[in-house]
């Protein structure tokens, strides 16, 4: 079938390709810097700590700030459209010596805005509240020692900063996302204290200046971490009420929750609170195990509610780190599933299941629902990458294997 012959098939469901094809080409999703080097950044040469863990061991992940820029910018070739990157705080370029969390800046940042600029791509930003001798203990913004607290009190605030340097110099809001490993290995004793301590410290934080337009906190909720699997102080009751009280946005990750729980089925929940959502788009298999996004089920279905919910509302990030395969076939497949999801949710439409629904039209509804999944939706998205000079297929796989051929594997 031709693009031409799909896109009167679909006219005939009241759908317009054409507009898909733009409405698409608009939705920048913001890929995570921490796929290219298994959460290392470039402060230490240990892995992450924090409860969370890569496995894998596949050559040729970046290990400089260079290699890292290079790689990123490689992946975005076979990526159509444009997007955003998200750094992490411990990705800081330092000179000599390492400037310690709670006082880096701009400055550490500079090549980074520097390079963003070259390749056209926005920034966000996330502080990094592990892989640190004071979070040793996984307890942060949250830590019984109030000099501690202090130290990462004052991360989150110097964090803002950085983020606002980016809005202002690449013209365009940064989202700063808020995650911290904080809780128990074992039952707690005591559950409310170090909430109270967070929210403490959050406030600290939050109550700093910052250009409430151009840097856009978000917090984020987890069910467990490694060694942390009986108290997570951030929970999401916790951090859906404290972003309620705070005004700030809170951010769902999709390897965040019970596996059984539909991650889909809270978004409309938090646009209804929020007005806005931030995601982590993950995949667990079996825990939250940050494997590459397929073109699953629970993915299908939180593209679904995105696009019903109109895209402009939602803030799409990518989180996963697998160090089994090659990193940058990782973040091109797990980049181009989204924008996949993203396209067939477009070309389903909404207005008429939603008329069904409501007059109870249930045969009709699923009926449709299930013949909607075998429409052509191949031709409109190799139509998309056409237009945006990328492979459409697989063929982008044989331009990674000769990156890995002649740039990662030689990173010996
Ligand atoms: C950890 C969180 C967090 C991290 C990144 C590196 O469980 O999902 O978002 O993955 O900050
Ligand atoms: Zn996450």
């Amino acid at each position: 079938m031709s693009y031409n012959e799909a896109k009167k098939k679909y006219a005939k469901i009241g759908i317009d390709t054409e507009k898909a094809i733009k409405d698409l080409a608009k939705i920048a999703i913001s890929m995570h810097c921490w796929q290219g080097d298994d959460v290392g950044g470039f402060e230490t040469t240990g892995g992450a700590s924090g409860g969370i863990q890569t496995t894998g061991n596949y050559p040729g992940k970046a290990r400089t700030p260079e290699e890292l820029m290079g790689d990123i910018e490689f992946a975005l070739k076979l990526i159509p459209g444009s997007h955003r990157v998200n750094l992490h705080a411990c990705y800081g370029v330092h000179t000599d010596k390492v400037v310690d969390r709670n006082k880096l800046g701009p400055k550490q940042f500079e090549p980074w805005v520097k390079w963003a600029k070259k390749v056209g791509v926005k920034l966000d930003f996330n502080p990094t509240f592990f892989s640190h001798p004071l979070a040793a203990d996984s307890l942060t913004l949250s830590n019984p020692d109030p000099s501690v607290r202090k130290f990462w009190v004052e991360h989150g605030i110097r964090c803002l900063e950085i983020a606002e340097y980016f809005a202002k110099e690449l013209k365009s809001p940064c989202c700063v996302n808020f995650w911290c490993p904080d809780g128990c290995k074992d039952e707690p004793s005591d559950r409310l204290g170090p909430r109270q301590r967070m929210a403490d410290s959050l406030n600290k934080i939050f109550k700093a200046r910052y250009n409430k337009k151009a840097v856009i906190p978000t917090l984020e909720s987890k069910l467990f971490g490694i060694g942390l699997e009986s108290y997570t102080v951030n929970s999401h009751e916790f951090v859906m009420g404290y972003a309620m009280k705070a005004g700030i946005l809170a951010l769902l990750d999709m390897g965040h929750f019970h596996i059984s729980e539909s991650v889909a089925d809270k978004i409309s929940s938090f646009l209804y609170t929020f007005g806005k959502v931030a995601f982590h788009i993950s995949r667990p298999v079996r825990w939250d195990s940050d494997h590459v996004i397929r073109q699953n089920d629970d993915l299908r279905a939180a593209a679904q509610e995105i696009v019903k919910m109109d895209p402009s509302n939602f803030i799409i990030a990518l989180d996963y780190f697998d160090a089994s395969i090659n990193r940058v076939a990782a973040w091109v497949l797990g980049m181009r599933n989204m924008q996949k999801e993203l396209l067939k949710a477009m070309l389903v439409p909404w207005n008429s299941l939603k008329a069904m629904q409501d007059a109870q039209e249930f045969t009709v509804q699923l009926v449709l629902q299930e013949e909607y999944k075998n429409y052509p939706f191949e031709e409109v998205w190799a139509e998309f990458c056409r237009r945006a000079g990328v492979p459409a297929d697989e063929a982008w796989l044989k331009t990674v294997q000769k990156y890995e051929k002649d740039v990662l594997l030689k990173r010996v």
